[in-house]
């Protein structure tokens, strides 16, 4: 392995450009032309792609980073093969620092063709009177080197560079450490080569010259501003792409002004894009646009006639005929440059000029079909990165899901609109956990699918709590609680066998009903992870101490997240208790296939007329919603007031 450092490649003339999107990271494995940055000028967005496959060992950069030509911006370990065999193209578009030279060596007039030897390997001339520091190792003392094996890697204040080896051998002996600085001639490390080795080469005529890694870009260069109108003319100009940089036949990917708009120098007419780098095509001057002379798709190079504009001078020359000559004369030509005063520069883009993305995202936008203009950038200025295609990758299959769902439930109803809430105020976003998910689309399912009706009633339960304290001593002695939970159920097991109706599910073909012949209910949990519903089984057959003691022992479990699935099936009514919380009444969502539901809400003290005065009574208020496909109301009424005849007559629930 050695390290290489990439460098920022020629950039067309812009000056600092910067960071805006950090393609990978730290021990990544990248192959050759990945992408391992974005760059952003005020007129492109440019990919820097490796020159190298590797393993990233460290960025040299950040996001908000301004860099320029040659500034270092990665460390790739590289496998020698593939760094043997990735040197630069031959003429490549870049230009960077160059790594140090070979090393040399001290026994340049030995032969070793057979014997071995011990041999010094030195710093070859680096070009610089300074001292570099080591940074790293890249060798040990016993290990075999190749030659070109970088050996100890140096660093300047523009780029890390490694020195390597001008002759294979074993590493016998580390003269220099991490920290030490060198200069050229020092020596560094003693080799011992075997018979075969070649001759190594004389000092300061380095036999290596292993060229620093830059990443090698087509990014069009910036438009250079053809002349705008004489002052005071009124002229139709033709708007040309400018150089490209060598680009040729770069594809229009957006129209981003609508014809008629008065366009600022500078604002953006067209986006084109290579396979490196996405650029605008500015306004060149202050104007109108009167005409785009390309449509999307389209491939453009320089020179090609891409918009007619017409400028408005401050004087009161004559018009200059539409495309003429003299307005496609480059700028050397043209008369000396004045901006018109009376334009307004304001651009109206058409949707598709909103798009604001980097090659890297547009690439994987088509791979995936991704419309960009439905996508919310969440880089800056709102830069859509390839997180975001694949955050809205994930929530279109998530609706999608959702929307198969209910179809399938034959709802068909429209999905409530997706809100960025974070344009109004600081948000959060908090993933649901299973729990949730789950208890949402039973919740939505029955919604859609049962038609619900609730009806409402008090009980008196002045005498069951009379009993449920006088018996809560004993409770204690056991080691239990009573709270009404065990005689609500024993109630409803009590009705639900008068009325068995109650106790009946529907097929989904609609053809059938499913009497039930055991009575087993469900009881909603409210846990820190979410609302679970564990049923008791054969409640009619059990007495009220043992009901508390399974109500509270699937409680707890509920709450500590061990409930079983088994213990959460097979319900054919449920109670759902926030007596203890509070509230008059509440409407409670049937749990389907069960057809009915009993909420229960906090008791309190009220005046109830005797027939002769008013007397103080506990009244439990309660609530029964219930799937009208199998439920009449009628049916309600009676399956209601006997319940709470029960609770309000403890000795019933003997019977
Ligand atoms: N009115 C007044 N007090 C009540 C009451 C009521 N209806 N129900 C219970 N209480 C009292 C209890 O008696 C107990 O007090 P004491 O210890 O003094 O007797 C206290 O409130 C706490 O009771 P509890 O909640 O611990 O026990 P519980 O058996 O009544 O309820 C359970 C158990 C699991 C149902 C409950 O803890 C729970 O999770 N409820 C929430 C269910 C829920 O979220 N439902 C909504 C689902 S959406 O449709």
């Amino acid at each position: 392995m050695t390290a290489e450092t990439i460098l920022v490649p020629d950039l067309g003339g812009a000056e600092t450009v910067e960071v805006i999107e950090l393609c990978v990271a730290p021990g990544d494995r990248v192959e050759l032309e990945q992408s391992l940055l974005v760059l952003e000028s005020d007129k492109a967005t440019m990919d820097v792609p490796s020159t190298r496959a590797g393993i990233i060992k460290q960025l040299l950069v950040k996001v908000g980073d301004k860099v320029s030509e040659g500034s270092p911006i990665a460390e790739l370990d590289v496998e020698a093969d593939s760094a043997a065999t990735a040197e630069p193209a031959a003429e490549p578009a870049v230009k960077g620092e160059t790594v140090a030279q070979a090393v040399s060596t001290e026994a340049a007039a030995s032969n070793v063709q057979s014997a071995q030897s011990e041999q010094t390997v030195r710093v070859p001339d680096t070009g610089t009177e300074e001292p570099l520091e080591i940074i790293e190792l890249s060798v040990a003392v016993g290990d075999e080197i190749a030659e070109g094996d970088g050996i100890v890697v140096v660093e300047t204040d523009k780029a890390t560079m490694e020195v390597p080896a001008s002759f294979g051998g074993q590493v016998k002996e580390l003269l220099v450490k991490v920290g030490d600085k060198i200069t050229s001639g020092d020596a560094i490390a003693v080799l011992v080569t075997s018979g075969g080795a070649e001759s190594p080469a004389p000092v300061n005529e380095p036999t290596t010259a292993a060229e620093t890694v830059v990443a090698e870009s087509s990014a069009p260069a910036p438009a250079p501003a053809p002349a705008p109108a004489p002052t005071g003319v009124v002229v139709e100009q033709d708007v040309l792409v400018p150089d490209t940089g060598g680009a040729d036949a770069v594809e229009v990917i957006e129209i981003a002004a609508e014809l008629g708009a008065q366009l600022a120098e500078g604002n953006g007419i067209l986006v084109v894009e290579t396979d490196k780098a996405t650029m605008e095509l500015p306004a060149p001057f202050d104007g109108e646009l009167l005409e785009v002379l390309v449509k999307v798709g389209d491939k453009v190079s320089t020179g090609d006639r891409i918009a007619r504009m017409k400028t408005t001078g401050a004087g009161e020359v004559e018009a200059v005929p539409a495309a003429s000559s003299a307005a496609q004369t480059p700028a050397p030509q043209a008369p000396e440059p004045q901006a018109p005063t009376s334009v307004e520069s304001k651009v109206e883009p058409v949707s598709a000029g909103d798009v604001y993305a980097g090659p890297a995202s547009r690439a994987l936008a088509r791979e995936l079909g991704v419309d960009l203009r439905k996508v919310n950038g969440s880089g800056p200025r709102g830069r859509i990165l390839k997180e975001d295609l694949h955050n809205y990758v994930k929530q279109a299959v998530a609706k999608a899901e959702s929307a198969t769902a209910v179809a399938a439930s034959g709802a068909g109803i429209p999905s409530i609109p997706d809100v960025d809430f974070s344009k109004f105020g600081e948000i959060e976003l908090i993933p649901l956990q299973k729990i949730h998910k789950l208890t949402a689309a039973n919740m939505q399912r029955s919604w859609l699918n049962v038609p619900h009706v609730t009806q409402f009633d008090d009980a008196d339960i002045t005498e069951l709590e009379d009993f449920r304290n006088s018996l809560k001593k004993e409770a204690e002695k056991r080691g239990s609680r009573l709270t009404p939970m065990p005689f609500l159920l024993k109630a409803c097991a009590h009705a639900l066998a008068a009325n068995p109706e109650f106790n009946r599910s529907i097929t989904a073909d609609g053809e059938n009903f499913v009497q039930k012949k055991y009575i087993h209910i469900g009881l909603a949990v409210d846990t820190p992870r979410g609302l679970v519903v564990p049923v008791i089984r054969n409640v009619d057959q059990k007495g009220l101490w043992q009901l508390a003691e399974e109500a509270n022992e699937l409680a707890a479990k509920a709450r500590d997240g061990k409930l079983t699935a088994a213990e959460m099936q097979g319900g054919c009514f449920t109670i759902s208790s926030l007596g203890a919380i509070g509230g008059n009444g509440f409407t409670p969502i049937v749990n389907a296939p069960e057809v009915a539901i009993l909420g229960v809400s906090k008791s309190q003290m009220k005046p109830l007329w005797n027939g002769s005065e008013f007397v103080p009574r506990l009244m439990l208020p309660l609530s029964v919603s219930y799937d009208h496909r199998v439920i009449n109301g009628a049916d309600c009424g009676r399956f209601f007031t006997f319940l709470v005849s029960v609770l309000s007559d403890v000795r019933r629930l003997a019977l």
